[in-house]
């Protein structure tokens, strides 16, 4: 892909740090790579190719008391990057939110204030600017409460703005074929990612989603995978992630 903004997107998604595969706890692993991914994003962040760390959502369910080390673990890598000057963006996946009616998830400790510069949390369609130029449009998963309607947000898109030069979401996608995410990890409900809406209006725009525990491309959407093999059925390699050149 042609590089226009001289940023690299560094996306990873469904950490799932507190997985528990055949009674292994699967944190060690989990933050291992998640360590090595913000790394990477930090040894390779220039003036000339400057990085911006994404996660597509699912750091941990809300209810298992792992969650804590969970977000801990977000919050030190957000910490970390922020320290470097890279960006990063943080969005809700089905697996951290709780229907509590206030909107509350696993991410909210990186939210609470602590962590200065540019770490953002990203619990509602939003649009972030992290460099001059460079919008970010993101579909995080919702609770019940707040809910929203992905295809409006594109329809409603002012005409005097500019495209995206990124879409992110942590939303389900129509036809794909499904794995351990919809079976051992089935949580929430299914809200979809307007591909064909998105193709429409901004076509060359990359989307990247989590959710898929298999990462794989999937109708132009690009799709990380989760950052361990969750269960022992699946095949694909771990750790992934995505590196996308805007
Ligand atoms: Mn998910």
């Amino acid at each position: 892909m042609k590089t226009k903004l001289g940023i690299r997107a560094i996306v990873s998604s469904d950490w799932h740090a507190d997985a528990v595969t055949a009674g292994e706890e699967r944190y060690g692993d989990v933050a291992n790579a998640a360590r090595m991914i913000a790394a990477y994003a930090i040894s390779s962040n220039r003036l000339a190719s400057r990085s911006l760390f994404v996660f597509a959502g699912d750091l941990s369910n809300p209810d298992p008391p792992r969650c804590w080390r969970a977000s801990k673990l977000a919050t030190q890598i957000a910490r970390l990057l922020d320290a470097a000057g890279v960006p990063s963006i943080w969005l809700t996946g089905n697996h951290d939110v709780l229907e509590d009616g206030y909107g509350s998830h696993t991410l909210m400790p990186l939210d609470a204030g602590g962590v200065s510069s540019w770490t953002r949390v990203v619990a509602e369609p939003t649009t972030l600017h992290p460099y001059d130029g460079c919008c970010v449009l993101c579909f995080p998963y919702v609770p019940r409460s707040h809910g929203y309607d992905p295809e409006a947000v594109v329809r409603d898109w002012p005409a005097i703005v500019a495209p995206p030069a990124l879409i992110v979401g942590h939303l389900m996608i129509e036809g794909i074929s499904v794995g351990s995410e919809t079976k051992d990890f089935a949580r929430g409900r299914d809200v979809f990612l307007p591909i064909d809406a998105l193709a429409k209006k901004w076509p060359g725009v990359p989307i990247v989603n989590g959710h898929y525990h298999a990462g794989q491309l999937y109708r132009g959407v690009h799709i990380p995978g989760s950052l361990a093999r969750l269960t022992l059925g699946e095949a694909h390699n771990s750790p992934r992630f995505l590196e996308i050149d805007l």
